[in-house]
């Protein structure tokens, strides 16, 4: 017999697109080295308005330093001299109360250890570094407090040559007393933010953006530093995936929303652009679907340019017990979902015959109480054994 249960909203609904608050993803600058150009003179035009390179030192949009597509940004550093050695310049319009930037980032070949600056923000000068710290290096972010030059700066983990880091800091309260800075790799906050900061002052704002090594006070460094996806905002951007299920219940698929957050806030991030996020299941069996029948099989989820979030289905195919659903895409951190798979919830499950309702209609309010919206399997299947235990005659 076909099940005939209904898909229930929960008593609320899930944002698809929760964009209050966020500006356009990337706005202020975004590349991704595709154009196999840096300067907005070459051509084809790159994005940077300007480099500056001291020789033997070398700055090229290269195969070598692509995390994603086919090109990244490399850096080459081959000297020992302190100073301004190599880097990509953008200038854009001046943001006056928060800004936020992200790029993925690795250390190659790195053949002498050595303290760097790989991103300034000016002319607030917010700086990412490298500290030397024992034998290794570790991240720095470093900030000015009011009208002297003293740095402040917060640390974060080691970092290893060899390995693609998701890099991301924002900058907060610029122009007021409580200015607030902070760090995240790999989507792990890092340190205790820099906050209380003095930024009540005019050079406190943002409006050109350095990347590269564009400074070294001891020179030591020497090796090469790759850089990808380089995207500069007004708002929080997206840094990683998450596979949610949402508060509904159908016949016998599993309705499973693919979203995309920022670090900086636990609430969904907009897409930079169409995001083609590859899913695939391990630890048992099933298909993925853009449609609530199940009808219409896909290998992942498509979020457009600026969404958010997207629903997809899955049906299981394998046996009862535990399912782990995978979402994947190379700009962003992955995510998992544990999914309990019983035999029951499947698209030949028994529909309610006795008029007793589902656990999915008690009210649990809207999709902003996650703690309902995530005890749902835990009590759905064993609301379904009791209802078929009932059926089953002894
Ligand atoms: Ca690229």
């Amino acid at each position: 017999m076909k099940a005939k249960w209904p898909a229930v909203l929960l008593g609320g609904f899930v944002l698809l697109q929760p964009l209050s608050g966020f500006a356009a993803p990337g706005d202020w600058f975004s590349d991704d080295f595709e154009s196999g150009t840096l300067r907005s003179s070459d051509s084809p035009p790159g994005r940077w308005d300007q480099t500056a390179v001291v020789s033997p030192n070398t700055l090229a949009s290269r195969a070598e330093g692509a995390h994603r597509g086919r090109y990244g940004l490399t850096v080459s550093d081959s000297t020992s001299t302190a100073g301004s050695l190599a880097s990509v310049i953008a200038v854009s319009d001046t943001l006056a109360s928060e800004f936020h930037v992200r790029t993925w980032l690795r250390l190659r070949s790195v053949t002498a250890s050595g303290r760097i600056i790989l991103m300034q923000a000016h002319p607030a000068l917010v700086e990412l570094r490298l500290l030397e710290q024992g034998t290794g290096l570790i991240w720095e972010l470093s900030v000015r407090n009011g009208p002297e030059p003293t740095y402040f700066s917060l640390h974060g983990s080691r970092v290893e040559p060899g390995r693609w880091y998701l890099v991301e800091f924002s900058v907060r309260g610029l122009g007021t007393t409580s200015g607030e800075a902070r760090l995240w790799v790999d989507g792990v906050a890092q340190g205790s933010p820099l906050s209380g900061r003095d930024w009540n002052h005019s050079e406190y704002v943002f409006n050109e953006f350095q990347v590269g090594e564009p400074w070294s006070d001891t020179g030591t460094f020497k090796g090469f530093i790759d850089f990808d996806d380089v995207r500069v905002s007004a708002a929080p951007m997206a840094s990683r995936l998450e596979l949610r299920r949402p508060a509904v219940a159908s016949s016998g698929c599993i309705a499973v929303d693919v979203a995309l957050r920022s670090s900086a806030a636990a609430v969904p991030a907009p897409a930079p652009y169409a995001t083609d996020v590859d899913l695939r299941v391990t630890g048992n069996t099933g298909t993925f679907h853009s449609d609530e029948g199940c009808k219409v099989p896909v290998k992942g989820a498509l979020l457009p340019l600026g969404a958010s979030e997207r629903r997809v289905y899955f049906r299981p195919g394998g046996t009862a017990g535990r399912a782990m659903l995978e979402a994947s895409h190379p700009d962003f951190l992955p995510a998992k979902l544990d999914l309990e798979v019983d035999a029951g919830v499947g698209p030949d499950a028994v529909p309610d015959e006795d008029g007793a309702e589902g656990p999915w209609t008690t009210d649990l309010g809207c999709a902003s109480a996650p703690g309902a919206l995530l005890a749902l399997p835990f009590l759905l299947v064993p609301w379904l054994r009791r209802r078929r235990e009932r059926r089953t005659p002894r």
